[in-house]
């Protein structure tokens, strides 16, 4: 069945043409035009946040890595259905496990927010095309192939509301379920074809999916992933994108709905201007922000997406504080991934390093929020972000006695360690083209601690 987009929320039945224009439906060839400083506006809240929580959950949560008897090598998280090579019919039989009866959303927005995170992103649909919210355009999903028997997305977005964090959903274009699609040799799904004659139906399946997320649970960003199909073209990703901002004006999307991804990294080609509003780079913090370029980095806090019993490689707190630094000093957003467990629960080890980034955020996070990337190239002892009038200066590597920053041509009105709540000056000397900041002998943070240094209301730092 053909299922248009039609902003009344009814599906539109192909051949009633009628009727179908009749219904104030979303015009394909409509280009989305907005200037600067509404783009400015529409990204505003966006790129004052700088810091996010990724969720992974899903079907493959309850395998956990391991399929019959074995614990399937990189891949066997939310992938495990390619990579283990698993029927649809054999996977399906998976939703009538799922019963997540410890699903806490109130404690997930929590946890969030003590982390200093400022919105979710949660897999709506990924790759294997089970889909966490109540769908009419397919029977599987959590509401309607589970014991659990309701939406999960609808409770989380009210909550996130409720305790002021954006909400915003990810999904796939690449649907290993989907029958439009097939799998592309008898080894793997990935990546998928499509039987052309039923292209249109796909994209119309899309279509109603997300206009169904928009009228629901209503997210603020769309986070699309799995682009990399032959079949699916530049082309396809503007008519959606413009149907999708035009449906929600404010909402943001990211640029894996289009095709200008260089490979599995996350940023455009720079040969012409492709569809999205900001890059992804996966699993990586790129060398050096680009001025002007939304970007957020997306990251495991182990080594996988989904749920894994197996995978321990957890990275550390300062780890992780030090990546939310890093990604901000070149202008960039942190989204930082859990996978709860089939039960609904975001697993220990991520809650205790949520808590760890939490507890610094909790201290520094004005040196975080609101801020831009770094005027310095390289800094040897940390990193460093600005606001007008601010430099926020990170110090991983805590120096004996003085932090010499080096070509900072501006007048310093006053340095201060954020941690302290007396702002006491620190003293201040220029040597040449460098400023010496006098130091306590003992760091306030052992993973970062924050030197502020004020350059004028005016004034913004400039470097040599
Ligand atoms: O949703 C998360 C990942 O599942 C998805 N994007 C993030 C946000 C993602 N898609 N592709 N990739 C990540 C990288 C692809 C890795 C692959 Fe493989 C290498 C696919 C096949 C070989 C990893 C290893 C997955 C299977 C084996």
């Amino acid at each position: 069945m053909h299922r248009p987009l039609s902003s009344s929320g009814q599906i539109v039945v192909l051949g009633t043409v009628l009727l179908a224009a009749a219904l104030p439906t979303i015009a394909a060839d409509a280009t989305v035009s907005e200037t600067q400083s509404e783009r400015d506006a529409r990204m505003a809240w966006w790129r004052e946040a700088r810091f996010g929580l990724f969720v992974h959950w899903g079907l493959y949560a309850i395998p956990a890595g391991e399929w019959k008897g074995k614990f399937v090598p990189p891949g066997g998280g939310e992938w495990i259905m390619n990579t283990a090579n698993i029927p649809i019919p054999e996977y399906e039989q998976l939703a009538k496990q799922f019963n997540p009866v410890k699903y806490d959303p109130a404690a997930w927005v929590r946890l969030a927010k003590a982390a200093g995170m400022k919105y979710i992103v949660i897999t709506s649909k990924h790759h294997d095309g089970f889909c966490l919210f109540d769908s009419k355009a397919t029977d599987y999903n959590a509401a309607r192939a589970t014991p659990y028997g309701k939406d999960l997305l609808r409770p989380l977005a009210d909550e996130c509301r409720k305790q002021g964090l954006k909400f915003c959903t990810y999904y796939s274009i690449m649907d290993w379920h989907h029958p439009a699609q097939y799998r592309h040799n008898d080894k793997a799904y990935n990546p998928t074809n499509i039987h052309p004659e039923r292209k249109a139906e796909y994209i119309s399946f899309m279509e109603t999916q997300l206009k169904e997320l928009l009228d629901g649970p209503n997210p603020e960003v769309l986070w699309f992933d799995g682009e990399w199909l032959p079949w699916w073209k530049e082309q396809d990703a503007v008519d959606l994108y413009n149907k999708l901002r035009k449906l929600k004006p404010s909402v943001i999307i990211n640029n894996r709905i289009g095709t200008g991804r260089q490979g599995m990294q996350g940023m455009d080609k720079k040969d012409r201007k492709y569809a999205g509003d900001f890059g992804t780079p996966e699993q990586e913090i790129p060398e050096t922000g680009l001025p002007g370029v939304d970007w957020e980095s997306c990251m495991t806090m182990n080594d996988t997406w989904g749920f894994r019993t197996d995978d321990k490689n957890w990275k550390s707190v300062e780890k992780l504080v030090r990546n939310v630094i890093d990604t901000a000093s070149k202008g960039g957003n942190y989204l930082l991934n859990v996978g709860p467990t089939p039960e609904g629960e975001i697993p220990q080890a991520s809650v205790e390093r949520l808590e760890g980034v939490g507890r610094w955020m909790a201290v520094n996070g004005e040196s975080i929020y609101g801020t831009t990337a770094s005027p310095f190239r390289k800094l040897t002892w940390g990193r460093c972000t600005r606001k007008p009038g601010k430099l926020y200066l990170h110090v991983f590597d805590w120096p004996k006695k003085e932090l010499i920053v080096p070509g900072l041509k501006d007048t310093i009105e006053k340095a201060y360690l954020l941690a302290d709540p007396h702002k006491k000056p620190l003293t201040v000397s220029r040597k040449g083209d460098d400023v010496a900041i006098l130091l306590p002998e003992k760091a306030p943070d052992p993973i970062a601690s924050v030197v502020v240094v004020q350059v004028g209301p005016a004034a913004s730092a400039s470097v040599r």
